[in-house]
């Protein structure tokens, strides 16, 4: 191992000290304002859409994990870089670590309702991988006379010679154990190897410690606690139930669990939102501005629906959709105690973490169940579902509704607004799109001929399911069977029995809504309101 690779391990390991120890800092200064973090929201949302969608469709749920795992494998190869830096001039290092610094800083101050402090964890970090990056290099052997050390106490060096820390002294102090031969491959002895790696892997070791209990500390400030005291009050009107033979056999389950339940958001750590401070205001071009506590939610009346929820982004034959029964109060009768003022056509949610969507006022007063829950399934909206409340509208994708960790209501005008997803290509308005899905049998399975069981669901919101055929091969379409539903604002299952011949086939669904609408078998991509196409399958009988 020469001298340049000891080198860009000193700086890799001085840049873990300083994520590490910006993360402990960072559970005073909150979640958001830790520099891998930070940047990581910025490049959210900074990214072209098409590198975003990409994101998602690759990664799916897991692009949150991927997007942070890259930019620490980004800070990695900059930091081995500072680190080689430094071997020729310890000044360009500092202006590296400099860099970093602003870069994160400038990161974390800027997310939504970040203050000053949240630049208190890079500088930190910061000013520890200085600090680590100077005695890593001195122990690898550097020889860093062309500039001067920095003041410090190396205490690896302690009562080893003459005080450490004292310019031209202290550089000679550490001449003996630079390498006989000079320059940038030079070798260091054996045993001044070992004490190098063991000094990169304690380093290493304390940075993971200290990010790992900084987390585990971050997580438990959390508000898991304030979610379980939560008692959910009645409902006043509670959801229907659930007709016999809701659920076709082979069919997704008709309520999706809390933890199935798909997750959308641009949020890198879920907001922790505090029930006992939240407050919801209303205000913007409305006659009487109002500001609820969480107390008086409560003390609203509640009911009960079903509502399928649906993401713009959801391909034909996606998951990106589930049902839950949601417990909230009707967002319209809220609206009309603000007062909409004439003109004003946009409702303007906006959440905690700056995050805004835009929802036509009309149909928020349109009669339909949009609501201002605080319940998914029987218990407090889970935290990335948007504890403590969020917005759900049926028959409009999540991304112009289902505003989650709400605050804000605004009363706006399209015109004058465009919410978070507007302009990065996706359309002001979107209804969800009548489609159907086959989840039995999967793409590319075998069966054997006689009765195979094909089923999956359908779904167009707040207008309904009418009919769904299935067809064989591009032969004629046969009428599937319906399963019942509660409602039009959920999906509604469906099956057919098909006699299967030997041989490959291919599988199509299609859908019929109440207008009479059939979807139509011309692909469309998500962006900008909602793919389109005929969702198929390949089974091989035999
Ligand atoms: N605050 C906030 N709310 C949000 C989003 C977001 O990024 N931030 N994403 C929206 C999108 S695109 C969808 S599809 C739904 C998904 O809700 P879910 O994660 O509960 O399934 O939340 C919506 N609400
Ligand atoms: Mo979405």
């Amino acid at each position: 191992m020469n001298l340049l690779v000891r080198a860009g391990l000193s700086g890799v390991a001085a840049a873990g000290a300083a994520v590490g120890v910006a993360e402990v800092v960072a559970v005073w200064t909150g979640p958001l304002s830790a520099p891998l973090l930070a940047v990581g929201g910025v490049v959210v949302d900074h990214v072209p859409a098409p590198v975003k969608d990409f994101g998602v469709q690759v990664f799916g749920v897991h692009d949150k994990t991927a997007l942070i795992t890259g930019t620490a494998i980004l800070l990695a190869i900059y930091a081995y870089g500072v680190g080689v830096v430094a071997l020729r001039s310890w000044r360009w290092a500092l202006a590296g670590i400099g860099l970093f610094a602003a870069i994160g800083v400038a990161a974390a101050v800027t997310r939504h309702d970040a203050g000053a402090l949240a630049a208190v964890p890079t500088l930190v970090g910061a000013g520890l991988a200085v600090w680590v990056l100077r005695y890593l290099l001195d122990l690898a052997g550097a020889d860093l006379a062309s500039a001067p050390p920095a003041r410090m106490v190396e205490p690896a060096r302690v009562g080893a010679g003459p005080a450490a820390g004292d310019g031209p002294d202290h550089d000679g102090a550490v001449a003996p154990r630079r390498g006989a031969s000079p320059g940038p491959y030079r070798k260091i002895d054996p045993e001044s190897r070992r004490r190098f790696l063991k000094a990169c892997g304690i380093t290493a070791g304390a940075a993971l410690v200290a990010g790992v209990g900084g987390r585990l500390l971050t997580s438990r400030k959390a508000v898991t606690a304030a979610r379980k005291e939560v008692v959910l009050p009645a409902a006043r009107q509670t959801a229907p139930p659930l007709p016999a033979g809701v659920q076709a056999p082979g069919a997704t389950p008709y309520i999706s669990p809390n933890k199935d339940f798909y997750r959308i958001d641009t949020a890198l750590y879920p907001p922790q939102v505090d029930p006992a401070t939240w407050q919801l205001r209303i205000h913007g071009m409305v006659r009487n501005p109002i500001t609820i506590t969480w107390d008086q939610l409560l003390q609203r009346p509640m009911i009960e629906r079903y509502v399928t929820l649906a993401c713009v982004s959801n391909e034909v034959g996606g998951d990106l959709i589930g049902n839950a029964r949601w417990l909230g109060t009707p967002i319209n009768q809220l609206l009309e105690e603000a007062g909409p003022l004439p003109g004003a056509d946009q409702v303007v949610q906006r959440a905690v973490d700056g995050w805004t969507c835009g929802t036509p006022t009309a149909t928020l007063l349109d009669g339909r169940d949009a609501l201002l829950a605080i319940g998914m399934n029987g218990e407090p909206l889970p935290v990335n579902h948007g504890f403590p409340v969020r917005m759900v509208v049926p028959g409009l994708y999540g991304y112009v509704s289902a505003c989650k960790w709400i605050t804000e209501i605004e009363l706006s005008r399209f015109a004058d607004f465009d919410a978070y997803w507007v302009p990065r290509g996706w359309a002001q308005q979107a209804p969800i799109k009548t489609e159907s899905r086959i989840d039995t049998p999967r793409d590319g399975a075998e069966r054997s001929p006689g009765t195979v069981v094909i089923a999956g669901v359908a779904w167009a919101q707040h207008v309904g399911i009418k009919l769904v055929e299935i067809q064989i091969d591009g032969g004629a379409w046969a009428e599937a069977t319906l399963a019942a539903t509660v409602s039009s604002d959920t999906w509604r299952q469906w099956s057919y029995s098909w006699q299967a011949t030997e041989g490959k086939h291919t599988i199509r669904v299609r859908a019929t809504d109440n207008s009479g609408y059939t979807q139509t078998s011309t692909p469309a991509d998500p962006a900008p309101d909602g793919a389109t196409g005929w969702h198929s399958v390949q089974v091989s009988v035999g």
